[in-house]
């Protein structure tokens, strides 16, 4: 960073890492606590954030590398909104000579070389830890189960993960059915109407799987205002495991919940020190994370940490 009297921006000196961050926005529980992670590992590590909320839309995520791009920080990270249309932006990244660091969601591009890594967790194995406890849950049931899917922002890696990861354990299974499924964009707004809707149209929904906890969440009000139990009349299972989803299953209102961690600030600020100090680091790095279900979720409450 050039010098003049300290930076704008939190921690550091002059020499401080400048990393220019563009989030995805502040659609759920998970990512405000993705974000809390970064600022304060950031400030942790003396490494000045420049951080910019780009509201879930891809072109705002685009202008703020651009920004950064000509700023010249020392370091760009970005959890893109969407998986494609990335290559133009990091190509001039690339150019610029700047190393990119992907946190949380992927990019899809056949362009080698465009970023130094990626660190986040596998949705794919996600999908598949809710369709394998589903499939264990309704094992002596020889019955249709239709489930109805609340899908993430379309486009986003954790939508196409999570909805591939589920409907690959469940197509082993001819009686498991996903009879609806529909953008709630990752929100409890949307989730919340899109249930609605769902709800409206079919009076025969065994199982909920959403794709975060949010848009369980909401999607629960959707329920009770139909009159239905929701945990009890629908199965209900999401991701993320926030605070709010173990106290719901800790109610009886949500069955099953796959974490997604979003604690992954100091871990990005390690590996923007790494990339920055012109070190090697591996390709891909995964987050490991549990499942939990209703026994365990009183218990689990007080421990959670988002
Ligand atoms: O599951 C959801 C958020 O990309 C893993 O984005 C993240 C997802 C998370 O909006 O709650």
């Amino acid at each position: 960073a050039c010098g003049g009297g300290g930076g704008e921006g939190q921690g550091g000196g002059d020499d401080a890492i400048v990393l220019g961050f563009s989030q995805v926005g502040a659609e759920s529980g998970w990512r405000t606590a993705n974000t809390e992670s970064i600022k304060n590992a950031a400030k942790d590590a003396g490494i000045e954030l420049k951080f910019s909320d780009a509201q879930q839309q891809q072109e705002n995520q685009i202008q703020a590398i651009r920004s950064f791009i000509q700023q010249g920080v020392d370091v760009i990270a970005f959890s893109p909104v969407v998986e494609s249309g990335w290559d133009t932006v990091l190509a001039e990244a690339k150019s610029a000579g700047i190393p990119v660091v992907l946190t949380d969601r992927a990019v899809e591009t056949d362009q080698k070389d465009v970023y130094e890594t990626f660190l986040g967790s596998d949705f794919v194995e996600e999908g598949r830890k809710a369709g394998q406890w589903l499939v264990e849950e309704y094992a002596d049931s020889e019955e249709d189960v239709n489930i109805v899917e609340l899908q993430g922002t379309t486009g986003s890696a954790p939508a196409i993960d999570r909805k591939e990861g589920f409907t690959e354990i469940i197509s082993e299974h001819d009686n498991f059915e996903i009879t609806a499924s529909q953008d709630g964009d990752f929100t409890r707004s949307g989730g919340q109407e899109v249930m609605q809707a769902f709800l409206s149209s079919d009076d025969d929904i065994d199982v909920l799987y959403a794709h975060n906890d949010d848009m369980a969440l909401g999607a629960i009000e959707s329920i009770e205002s139909a009159g239905l139990e929701p945990g009890e009349d629908i199965t209900i299972i999401s991701i993320d495991g926030i605070k709010d989803a173990f106290q719901a299953m800790a109610d009886g209102k949500i069955n099953l919940v796959v974490e997604c961690n979003p604690l992954i600030g100091p871990q990005l600020m390690d590996l923007v020190g790494k990339v920055h100090a012109g070190e090697e680091v591996e390709e891909r790095i995964t987050v490991e994370e549990g499942v939990y279900t209703q026994d365990e979720a009183e218990e689990e409450l007080p421990d959670r940490k988002y």
